[in-house]
């Protein structure tokens, strides 16, 4: 805090922990979801990067765009305030960092405190202009098959395997009807990082839900768990199904192949030059500063 005060305040790595280490005391809320910020927050993280085109290099986590209305209101969007507005709490208390920092560092601290790998981080985004906000459209649409899912990340810069190994988020979190029309949860644990969405992609028998929502499919099973149409592209397209089965057989491949792909999806849009250091820092986890 004394830092804090001086006007020439350049934030180190022992700093950046903290801000960590304050998103993690943010995450366990009994009251919402199943009982963790930390889904909600990945997906701030995601959205807030993957707008990037590498063609026009527009977009991406740098400017921090969806703070602007013309960007929080893509329909894609839908329920990321919530994780904005926790964030406030942080900002308030670090102001010195960015929105985009801040938030790719909350989905980092989220996937790491939800038991997942970690996830090589640098700081260095700076906060845009309105004028830097993306066009609608950027994201996913879960409704389309695997010319759309290769179109879009393709944009990103990510090939299939890497599209394969970033889907496997979905093993955290859920749809809400109110947000995206869908619902329900990938897994029966979906505040804990694992493969069991690759699992049960291949282990269930998957159906289409009998609804008036949007398509979507259910496992014949229980009818508690979901799959997105494109998700289930991930088993139906020969070259995704190839490595959502290693993944299924190999949850450190997995673990290994997405730290790798969110590193760099984090990283979308930001000019090297900007990023403090050369090398990524690993933040630690709270249970590595308690032992
Ligand atoms: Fe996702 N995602 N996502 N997703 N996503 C939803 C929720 C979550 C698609 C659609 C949806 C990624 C890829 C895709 C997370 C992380 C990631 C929801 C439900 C929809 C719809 C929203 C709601 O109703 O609240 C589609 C389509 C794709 C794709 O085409 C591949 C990726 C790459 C990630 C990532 O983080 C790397 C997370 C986490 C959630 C759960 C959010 C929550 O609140 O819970």
């Amino acid at each position: 805090q004394a830092a804090k005060a001086k006007t020439n305040f350049v934030p180190t790595k022992e700093d950046y922990q903290k801000v960590y280490n304050k998103i993690a005391t943010l995450l366990d809320a009994d009251d919402y979801d199943d009982g963790s910020y930390g889904p909600v927050l990945v997906r701030l993280a995601w959205h807030s990067s993957g707008t990037y085109d590498k063609d026009t290099k527009t977009g991406g986590s740098n400017y921090a765009t969806m703070r602007f209305e013309s960007e929080a209101s893509h329909g894609a969007n839908n329920g990321l305030n919530i994780a904005r507005n926790l964030l406030e709490q942080v900002k308030n208390e670090f102001d010195w960092i960015s929105y985009g920092d801040l938030w790719t560092l909350a989905g980092v601290t989220a996937i790491q405190e939800m038991a997942g790998p970690k996830i090589p981080w640098r700081a260095g985004r700076i906060d845009g202009q309105a004028a830097d906000a993306t066009p609608d459209g950027r994201l996913p649409d879960a409704t389309q098959g695997s010319d759309h899912l290769r179109k879009i990340f393709g944009r990103m810069g990510f090939n299939d395997q890497e599209i394969v190994a970033l889907s496997g988020a979905h093993a955290l979190g859920r749809c809400h009807p109110d947000r995206s029309g869908f619902t329900g949860p990938w897994t029966f644990s979906p505040t804990t990082l694992t493969n069991a969405y690759y699992q049960l992609l291949f282990d269930e028998t998957w159906q289409w839900k009998k609804w008036n929502g949007p398509k979507q499919l259910e496992d014949k099973k229980t009818k508690s768990l979901m799959m997105l149409p494109t998700d289930y592209v991930l088993v139906t397209d020969k070259s995704f199904k190839k490595y959502a089965k290693a993944y299924a057989q190999d949850q450190d491949l997995f673990f290994k192949d997405f730290s790798a792909a969110v590193s760099r999806l984090f990283e979308l849009g930001v000019p090297t030059q900007q990023f403090v250091t050369p090398e990524p820092w690993i933040m630690k986890s709270v249970d590595e500063q308690e032992e």
